[in-house]
């Protein structure tokens, strides 16, 4: 990170977008408690709640370790802590740890949903929904939607070719299902030496198909993480002009063919080819897209994991606002799109940037030009982790 761009950002907004979040802050401890009342809140569908602890989270990266002498001074100046919230710090900092946070860990119900959701297609509201039948378990999940675990069979190329014609529910079934075969393998992280890897045979693939494409591995791996739950890709072309009309309809040949060479085995979706998208509590784009399972190839002599991977296509223009939206953090994300409508009157996400009162677009040639054109100080990927 560039020493003149940090020293611009305040610790006081109340938009995380302008503010310094490290991957790892002092009060990390603090932060580790509240995160679990957060999830707990998450999980019972208290939306509300869930985003107060959230915020309360985003501001702790508060530079200095937060103790008794500046808990009442400078902590209280911070948005988002109020009462109930600094009487939690005042918790922690006397006894280090919060009483509710103790409560939630040894609830039952909690560890239950908490399971529940690591599946990729399980929300808090499925897992309530699978609670109340009185399942329990991982184990218990398997044999409710009779899967075997390892065991996966998928009529991929079916998948694709369906993309776009098939109803949510066949959808969020297919995921879940997929996710519960293989979540022994997802709950493995991927270190960022084989997140290259994966980028790097991803596009020699690709340049077999559609020459001059590029690429940027997104998510958390960009923001810094030692180790990636998932790899996210944003890929675009390289040619300003010809390259919109080159990334259009790629997605679904592309999947193809990585399926052909085995690299994919699963897709779990397909989205962008029509208006409606389902897994809306994604705050899906419009972007084509693909949620795979990719094996990198071996040379026979140990199984590959199999690795969640999602592609994103986006046309030259919006390469930068894809890139910006899927870096994350959600969090940042969120105050991104925040702060460019209360503050500047525009529209952003991932699909680009418009202006409220003309619908005007803008086509960022840089990532810094994202952040000049929504007004605010360039804030480094790895400073994203709000
Ligand atoms: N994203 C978002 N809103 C969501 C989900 C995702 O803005 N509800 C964006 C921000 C995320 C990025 O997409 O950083 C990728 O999402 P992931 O779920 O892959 O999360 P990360 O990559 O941040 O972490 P990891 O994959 O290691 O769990
Ligand atoms: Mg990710």
């Amino acid at each position: 990170p560039q020493p003149a761009d940090i020293s611009l950002l305040t610790h006081t907004s109340r938009y995380c977008c302008c503010r310094a979040s490290p991957l790892v802050c002092p009060n990390q401890g603090l932060i580790k408690q509240l995160d679990k009342i957060k999830e707990a809140r998450n999980l019972e569908g208290e939306e509300r709640s869930m985003l107060s602890y959230a915020r309360a989270i985003s501001v702790s990266p508060f530079p200095h370790v937060i103790t008794h002498s500046n808990l009442k001074r400078e902590i209280s100046k911070l948005p988002y802590l109020g009462e109930k919230l600094l009487s939690m710090v005042e918790e922690f900092i006397k006894t280090g740890q919060i009483n509710e946070t103790q409560g939630i860990l040894t609830s039952s119900r909690f560890q239950a949903l908490s399971a529940f959701t690591t599946i990729h297609g399980i929300g808090p509201h499925t897992a309530r929904k699978l609670y109340n039948l009185g399942l329990r378990t991982l184990e218990d999940l398997e044999r409710y939607y009779e899967v075997e675990p390892g065991r996966c069979g998928q009529e991929t190329l079916a998948v694709i070719e369906a993309a776009g014609r098939e109803s949510d529910e066949a959808i969020v079934e297919r995921s879940i299902k997929v996710a519960l075969a293989l979540r022994h393998d997802f709950s493995q992280t991927i270190p960022r030496a084989e997140v290259e890897e994966m980028n790097r045979v991803v596009m020699s693939e690709l340049e077999q198909i559609e020459q001059g494409c590029k690429s940027i591995v997104v998510g958390g791996y960009r923001r810094g993480k030692p180790q990636s739950n998932d790899v996210d890709i944003v890929i675009s072309h390289r040619n300003w002009e010809s390259g919109a009309g080159k990334i259009k309809g790629l997605c679904k040949r592309f999947v193809r063919r990585l399926h052909e060479r085995g690299l994919v085995t699963h897709v779990m979706h397909l989205s962008g080819f029509h208006e409606h998208n389902a897994l809306r509590t994604h705050h899906w784009d419009s972007l084509e897209k693909a949620l795979t399972v990719f094996v990198l190839p071996g040379d026979g002599s140990q199984r590959r994991v199999y690795r969640r991977l999602d592609l994103i296509f986006a046309a030259p223009q919006v390469f930068w606002t894809a890139v910006v939206g899927w870096t994350g953090s959600t969090m940042f994300q969120r105050d991104l799109r925040l702060y460019a409508k209360q503050q500047k009157g525009f529209k952003f996400d991932s699909s680009g940037i418009s202006r409220r009162h003309d619908s005007k677009l803008f086509f960022p040639k840089t990532e810094r030009e994202v952040f000049e054109l929504l007004g605010l100080v360039y804030v480094h990927p790895t400073l994203r982790n709000a």
